[in-house]
């Protein structure tokens, strides 16, 4: 399928707006002319963020709510009758899952059902995706992974996330609505939340070179800087950039037929190759900083993802512009500048 570069007047409502994929795909479909809703959970502190670049923009409206009220979402739905819905909102760190599961399964499953309900009632034309993810495949032992790859979630975040995966089929089966699922392998970016391992790692990383601009010589681990904390460097994840990804789930809302697609850059790397490569950025070696902490394992963790995305090649055109190397590098010049106090 062909991008088209016309603008359009169609109207888009996208939850988790201020998270970084929402952000990412706010910017995208405004540039493509839509009017974009988002969403935006009622905070005692300034959540915006992400969006402030955009966030006045004329074509933009913030809209207050919270996926697990199913009241709310239905009048919102109801009332904006968009024609495309993005479900991006979700508690997205897997392992917080383990320690707020019951949040998690009210956030990851039971609001994208209350979505799905507010669109079959009020808003049955509205077109539907879903922020599925490549956790689904968990424990799995095939390798690489597509749509059709068994899905044994691993993590209560996954098992929400299996839920609202297998509403996406039954509602297009049961009621006909346009729902699609993005199963997405990790992505990150410039905008990633500061706990996932990879921010924390080109967050460090920057400090680092921020140290070594005020002072002449190498920072010393315990002596200079506090060392980094990690846990699992063993793990295999397979990295795109989130800006590839949301142009990816427009492109599955614009199909004639909904389905659901894999979308990853088919190659895998331990968080071990992510360390080595952030820290050559800045002529540093990751083993004199890095100490391992069984603080941040996880009851059980998912060792390996790696995608097969030749579906959504073949069919939607899509595939990532953004390698690893040069996401790492955007992503730790982005930092720098940022102050995280390191000094032991
Ligand atoms: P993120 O940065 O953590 O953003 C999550 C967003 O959800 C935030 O805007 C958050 O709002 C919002 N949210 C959380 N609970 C909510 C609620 N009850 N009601 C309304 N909004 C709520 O996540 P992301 O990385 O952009 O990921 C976007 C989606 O893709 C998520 O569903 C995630 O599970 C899924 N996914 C991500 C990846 C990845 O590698 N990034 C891969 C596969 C799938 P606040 O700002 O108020 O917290
Ligand atoms: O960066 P992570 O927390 O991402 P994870 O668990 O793969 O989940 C992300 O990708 C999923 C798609 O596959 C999304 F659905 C999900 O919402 C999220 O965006 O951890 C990556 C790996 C894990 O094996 C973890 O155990 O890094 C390991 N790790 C090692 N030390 C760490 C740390 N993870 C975090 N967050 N923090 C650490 O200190």
């Amino acid at each position: 399928m062909k991008a088209t570069q016309e603008k359009t007047d169609k109207t888009a409502f996208i939850t988790g707006v201020t998270g970084q994929d929402g952000s990412y795909l706010s910017e995208f479909l405004l540039d493509k002319g839509y009017k974009v809703y988002g969403l935006i959970r009622r905070s005692s502190v300034d959540t915006t963020e992400r969006i402030r670049d955009f966030m006045h923009h004329p074509k933009f409206e913030l809209v207050e709510g919270d996926i697990t009220d199913a009241s709310c979402m239905n009048r919102l739905i109801s009332g904006i009758q968009p024609d495309e819905v993005y479900n991006l909102a979700a508690m997205s760190h897997v392992g917080v899952s383990f320690d707020q599961p019951i949040t998690t399964c009210q956030i990851d499953a039971v609001g994208p059902l209350n979505i799905l309900e507010a669109i079959r009632q009020s808003s049955p034309h509205s077109r539907f995706y879903q922020a599925s993810t490549s956790e689904l495949f968990g424990d799995t032992t095939e390798a690489p992974q597509t749509e059709l790859t068994t899905m044994t979630p691993n993590s209560p975040y996954a098992v929400a996330k299996l839920y609202a995966h297998q509403l996406v089929g039954l509602y297009r089966r049961a009621y006909g609505i346009f729902a699609c699922a993005g199963i997405l392998f990790n992505h990150e970016s410039e905008r990633r939340g500061e706990a996932f391992v990879t921010r924390k790692i080109t967050k460090y990383v920057a400090s680092l070179q921020s140290w070594m601009d005020n002072n002449s010589g190498f920072p010393v681990k315990d002596v200079d800087v506090l060392p980094l904390a990690l846990g699992n460097i063993e793990a295999k994840r397979d990295w795109s950039h989130a800006l590839d990804m949301v142009r990816g789930m427009w492109l599955m809302m614009q199909t004639d037929e909904p389905s659901d697609y894999v979308l990853g850059s088919g190659t895998a790397h331990t968080v071990r190759e992510f360390l080595e490569i952030a820290f050559r950025t800045v002529g540093l070696d990751y083993k004199d900083y890095v100490i391992i902490d069984p603080k941040f394992y996880r009851p059980v963790d998912v060792n390996l993802l790696h995608a097969d995305a030749t579906r959504a090649k073949e069919v939607l055109g899509w595939e990532p512009t953004i390698g690893f190397g040069e996401m790492i590098d955007r992503m730790v010049q982005s930092d720098y500048g940022s102050v995280i106090e390191c000094r032991a």
